[in-house]
């Protein structure tokens, strides 16, 4: 199967490293930003990433669904025990929800940075100015501080609980963990300095994480 990615999507790096995890063979193929035309190909017009292609050329789109399909495979199921699926599940929605609104507005401007043409730094802005107002990834920059000051007040019970825990619901690593991972793994891919900057201990966090990939 293929995972259609772009380094710096939150979503596609949870899912990436459910797979890499559970050891299920797999390909990364790196969208081009500014060259969705493969991907819309095979979606039938869907060109927001994550994409899973599985091998019998089917495409699942959404996160969400990529990592319930993943779960489903030999080497993932331990990702959400059955007697914490609710909170594992709510916590999981809840960084996919809460979490990412404020992340994604502070590695934004780091993102757009690192786009290699003026082009597609120009269509990354188009796209979020067109949800969030003209100058507005400007604007996040400009108010970095502010930001990264909610963003550790919303994680500080996740910083509270991984002070006592390896992981969010014990000693092994849940769809819980890898939500939050594909979180960090943004704004690393964003700005390396991001991750520490919010919090020291999520840097440590990802590492764990990777860690049991060997
Ligand atoms: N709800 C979707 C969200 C996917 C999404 O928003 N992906 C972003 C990257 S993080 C994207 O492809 N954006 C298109 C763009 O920036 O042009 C999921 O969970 O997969």
């Amino acid at each position: 199967m293929k995972l259609h990615r772009f380094r710096y999507s939150p979503y596609a790096r949870k899912a990436q490293m459910m797979l890499e995890l559970a050891r299920v063979p797999h390909e990364v193929v790196e969208v081009p930003y500014t060259d969705r035309e493969a991907l819309a190909k095979l979606t039938g017009g869907y060109i927001y990433v994550p994409v899973l292609e599985l091998d019998d050329g089917r495409a699942i789109v959404e996160s969400r669904e990529i990592c319930r399909y993943i779960l489903g495979l030999s080497g993932a199921e331990a990702f959400v025990p059955s007697r914490l699926a609710g909170p594992v599940w709510a916590y999981h929605d809840h960084i996919d929800g809460a979490i990412e609104d404020v992340l994604f507005r502070i590695a934004s401007p780091f993102v757009r940075d690192r786009w290699e043409t003026a082009f597609a730094r120009a269509l990354y802005v188009l796209i979020k100015e067109r949800k969030f107002g003209a100058g507005c990834v400007d604007e996040w920059h400009a108010n970095l501080d502010a930001l990264i000051a909610k963003a550790q007040r919303l994680l500080a019970p996740t910083l509270e609980t991984l002070s006592h825990e390896p992981f969010l619901f014990g000693a092994t690593v849940t769809m819980a963990d890898l939500a939050l991972y594909g979180q960090c793994a943004m704004l690393e891919e964003a700005e390396p300095t991001l991750v520490t900057r919010i919090a020291p201990e999520l840097r440590s966090f990802m590492r764990r994480v990777e860690a049991r990939r060997s």
